[in-house]
């Protein structure tokens, strides 16, 4: 059971079927004046505190923070090591709230223990664009687990967000909670086998050796699609169209404007790439594909300490065949000397993923809408959306 869960707007298990709740908020916004105007309280050892990610010092702690407490695989070999540049990429998009970065500090040393965060965002449910939260980075430091200190956190970011006139939130856990909106699996592409291999991420298959499993991976040196080429700031608006359009046929997905595009889409060393297809003759841009930077940490290997992996993030294929822009992309991926190349089976993705050598992870991945129901859950094809 859930007793933190079962008191959220969130669906829960016993309404599912219940073809009377129809879709959309489950509680009507109350005025602000209502919004609790102090911050939850917190065991008497410990304070807020709101996490500065511009400033290099706070954007260190909360990277030390998550390094050593963040999310790990079901086997505790490896942990993700998002880095400076990419938290700040994620948590300073156009518009964003520095009171949504909140952590939680001990008194007596002033060492970061926890943190939560949410950004906003305009999701798009069926023909209703709503303002959401998207939160992430929910962490509390090993030591502290099992007090109930997360649900203080949620309740906390919460207020905050309601302080803004938000009342709806999108996250994905690897977790189950009431009620997942979808459930997506992971899928891994080798890039580099005898690593993965090496560091017990993947293990050689049945009937295989080392070097045939070498070779099965390779891909060449190049991009194959005439006109493939990196994003750059005046590809902005034909982006911003090609993503709007494709994204319309799913039933969530974001709501991308130019600045969001300009934000979330243009390359960034280290944290995003993106490259489009430009037709060599009319050079009108005709698809585009794009993947984020998230290496692991490996625990406790003598021989290497961080996966490099990249995650696919949003591709849209109007004139290239969706299998071979994402050919492209892992090809610029193992250029670029990632090691694996991960996707979920959101959007177009299944169409790919056995083709291009894609096997299925150990892991999958819940979606949640906090304070808006739907009717039945959805295929991961239905859901539009990549939360980082
Ligand atoms: S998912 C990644 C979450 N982080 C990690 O897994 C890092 C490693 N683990 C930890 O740091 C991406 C701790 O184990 C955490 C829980 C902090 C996870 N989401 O304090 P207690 C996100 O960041 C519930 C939501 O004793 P703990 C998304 C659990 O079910 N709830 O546990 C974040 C139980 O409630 P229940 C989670 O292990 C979305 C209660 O917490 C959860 O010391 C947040 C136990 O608390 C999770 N991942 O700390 C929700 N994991 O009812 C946003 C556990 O079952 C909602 N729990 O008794 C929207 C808010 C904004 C709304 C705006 C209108
Ligand atoms: C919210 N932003 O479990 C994130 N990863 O499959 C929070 N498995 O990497 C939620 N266990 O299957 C995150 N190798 C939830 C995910 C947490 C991390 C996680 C899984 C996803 C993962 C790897 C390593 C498993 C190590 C032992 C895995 C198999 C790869 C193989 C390659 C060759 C073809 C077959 C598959």
């Amino acid at each position: 059971t859930h007793k933190f869960w079962e008191s959220q707007p969130v669906g829960q298990y016993k309404d599912i079927g219940n073809s009377s709740l129809t879709e959309g908020p489950i509680e009507p916004p109350t005025s602000l004046s209502e919004v609790k105007q102090e911050p939850y309280n917190l065991p008497a050892l410990y304070e807020w505190t709101t996490c500065d990610m511009e400033s290099d010092e706070t954007c260190n702690e909360v990277y030390n923070l998550l390094k050593n407490n963040y999310v790990e695989d079901d086997e505790n070999m490896f942990r993700f090591n998002y880095s400076q540049e990419f938290l700040r990429w994620a948590l300073c998009p156009p518009g964003y709230y520095p009171s949504w970065h909140i952590g939680v500090r001990a008194k007596a040393s002033q060492k970061l223990v926890a943190f939560i965060t949410g950004v906003p965002a305009r999701i798009r449910v069926r023909d209703e664009v709503v303002k959401m939260a998207e939160i992430n980075f929910l962490c509390v430091h090993k030591k502290l687990r099992s007090k109930r200190l997360a649900p203080v956190m949620i309740k906390e970011v919460t207020r905050r967000v309601h302080l803004e006139n938000m009342w709806q939130a999108a996250y994905t856990a690897g977790v189950v909670l009431p009620t997942p909106i979808t459930t997506c699996q992971y899928w891994h592409r080798s890039l580099n086998p005898k690593k993965l291999i090496d560091v017990g991420f993947s293990r050689v298959g049945a009937r295989m050796t080392m070097s045939r499993t070498i070779k099965l991976y390779k891909l060449p040196d190049s991009p194959a699609t005439p006109g493939f080429r990196k994003v750059e700031l005046h590809d902005v608006p034909a982006v911003t169209r090609l993503l709007r359009n494709y994204l319309s046929q799913f039933v969530v997905a974001p709501d991308f404007d130019e600045n969001d595009v300009e934000h979330w889409l243009l390359p960034t060393d280290n944290v995003v790439d993106s490259y489009l297809v430009e037709s060599p003759e009319t050079h009108e841009i005709t698809d585009f594909c794009s993947f984020y930077t998230l290496p692991s940490s490996i625990l406790g290997n003598q021989n290497y300490l961080t996966l490099k992996a990249a995650y696919s993030y949003y591709n849209v294929s109007v004139k290239t065949p969706l299998l071979q822009l994402m050919n492209d992309a892992l090809i610029v991926a193992k250029q670029k000397d990632f090691d694996v190349f991960n996707a979920l089976d959101v959007m177009h993705n299944e169409s790919f993923l056995k083709e291009l050598k894609f096997g299925p992870g150990d892991g999958q991945l819940h979606y949640y809408l906090y304070n808006y129901r739907i009717q039945h859950a959805l295929r991961p094809s239905e859901l539009g959306l990549v939360l980082l």
